[in-house]
């Protein structure tokens, strides 16, 4: 269970993080050993699975896979209860701290508890705040919770604070899978000023320019999905 200290471990010494996010509902499994290889020659350090519209099951035989072929971290980021699956390292144990849907705050997590007890994955509080990015995303749509107004960044830094001050170990700035834009360095850096925690940006990074402005900005570690979903060559950029 080091997951979340090898994470610790890295912000410390300023180590710029970077995981690639697989959804299960995109991924078929004969394509998983060429694309981890590709994962394998980059500056990944960690792979995330989940996703919002998951069927039952995909994600177990998924992460199988992916563990075959990689030695990297393997973290779920789960959207829903059905993708808990004892084969990851560890989970992000997210609440959705941007929206006051009371299912996605506490009530998921609270169905999660047989699953997890008997599990040996390491359980990862994390706050997470979805920002609105100029369309409607998977997220928003599936929690059924408004994204968080760019305008106010008050209230975004105020958000995140306070999941540090509940006990929650990561915060996730999230502008949702395919955003037109991502969160911006504004946000960021207000809001990694005002926290303690490892700060997580995802949602929309399409390009080098984009990841090294939101590192710049305070994030310690980048999440990218849709980017490598649509154009594989892209991991040729970040190669190791
Ligand atoms: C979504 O933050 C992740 O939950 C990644 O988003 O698919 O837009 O890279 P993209």
């Amino acid at each position: 269970k080091n997951v979340y200290q090898n994470i610790l471990d890295a912000v410390s010494k300023s180590e710029e993080l970077l995981a690639v996010l697989i959804d299960p509902d995109k991924m078929h499994l004969n394509k998983v050993p060429n694309f981890i290889e590709k994962i394998n020659a980059s500056i990944a350090t960690h792979i995330f699975v989940g996703g919002s519209d998951v069927e039952e099951k995909t994600t177990d035989s998924l992460v199988k896979e992916i563990k075959k072929h990689s030695q990297l971290p393997i973290v779920l980021f789960p959207g829903n209860v059905s993708q808990i699956t004892n084969h990851a390292d560890a989970i992000l144990f997210l609440s959705l701290i941007s929206g006051r849907n009371p299912d996605y705050l506490i009530g998921k997590h609270v169905q999660a508890v047989s699953k997890l007890k008997d599990s040996n994955l390491e359980v990862i509080s994390t706050g997470y705040l979805l920002i609105e990015n100029g369309k409607q995303t998977a997220v928003q749509r599936v929690t059924e919770t408004k994204p968080m107004q760019t305008k106010n960044i008050q209230v975004i830094v105020d958000t995140a604070k306070a999941g540090e001050l509940l006990g929650m170990k990561l915060i996730y700035l999230e502008a949702g899978s395919g955003a037109l834009y991502p969160v911006s360095e504004e946000i960021i850096s207000n809001v990694k000023a005002a926290i303690k925690l490892p700060l997580i940006v995802g949602g929309g990074i399409k390009s080098i320019k984009q990841m090294a402005q939101a590192y710049e900005a305070g994030a310690d570690m980048v999440v990218i999905g849709t980017a490598f979903e649509e154009d594989e060559a892209f991991f040729e950029e970040l190669q190791n």
